[in-house]
């Protein structure tokens, strides 16, 4: 199975993002996420037995139980480039920064002989693959919410051969 960790987005702020992903469609041209799919990629772990899922929660249990819920809000959209094309996304601000979470992340995981992509992160919500743009990004609405829980999703494709990220465990934050 193929796994990675990261945020799920309450309703409305997944609303809020497919309501900038319909803004975009004016001036994007590209694949587009699912609504159901739009999520914040904490950590990028890969293809994993499922005799190994214990192994991914010790970690995320551990490094959840050392961070306090982060405060995110939507931030502006823009693009990075990568392999297969450019991403268009929704920017992603958290008080206080993701980085150390995911970098905890990676080390937890990889302590558990788990894979760990630790490339450089950016915090951001995934709009559109092989994004091509040809005019100005509108601005999301202001939308805030503080995450509950640390997610592991599944990544997997459906019968109908659609690509569906689905939560598969939940571990709450450290409590104040
Ligand atoms: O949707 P976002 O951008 O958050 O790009 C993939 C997606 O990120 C990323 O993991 C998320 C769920 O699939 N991803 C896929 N393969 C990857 C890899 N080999 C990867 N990230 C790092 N290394």
């Amino acid at each position: 199975m193929r796994v990675f960790v990261g945020i799920e987005l309450p309703p409305r702020v997944r609303e809020t993002c497919v309501t900038l992903m319909q803004t975009c469609q004016a001036c994007v041209d590209g694949r587009w996420a699912l609504a159901e799919n739009l999520h914040v990629t904490l950590a990028f772990v890969g293809q994993i037995d499922p005799a190994q899922i214990p192994s991914v929660e010790m970690a995320m249990r551990a490094v959840a139980a050392r961070f306090e819920p982060p405060r995110l809000s939507l931030a502006a959209p823009g693009t990075f480039e990568k392999r297969g094309g450019a991403i268009l996304y929704c920017g992603v601000d958290a008080r206080p920064a993701l980085e150390p979470v995911h970098n905890a992340l990676c080390d937890a995981l990889q302590a558990q002989g788990l894979p760990c992509d630790p490339g450089p992160f950016r915090a951001h919500i995934t709009l559109a693959r092989k994004a091509r743009v040809y005019g100005v990004l509108p601005q999301p609405p202001a939308a805030d919410f503080a995450p509950d829980y640390l997610t592991l999703f599944e990544s997997a494709r459906d019968r109908q051969d659609v690509l569906r990220y689905t939560p598969r465990l939940r571990c709450a934050w450290k409590t104040q």
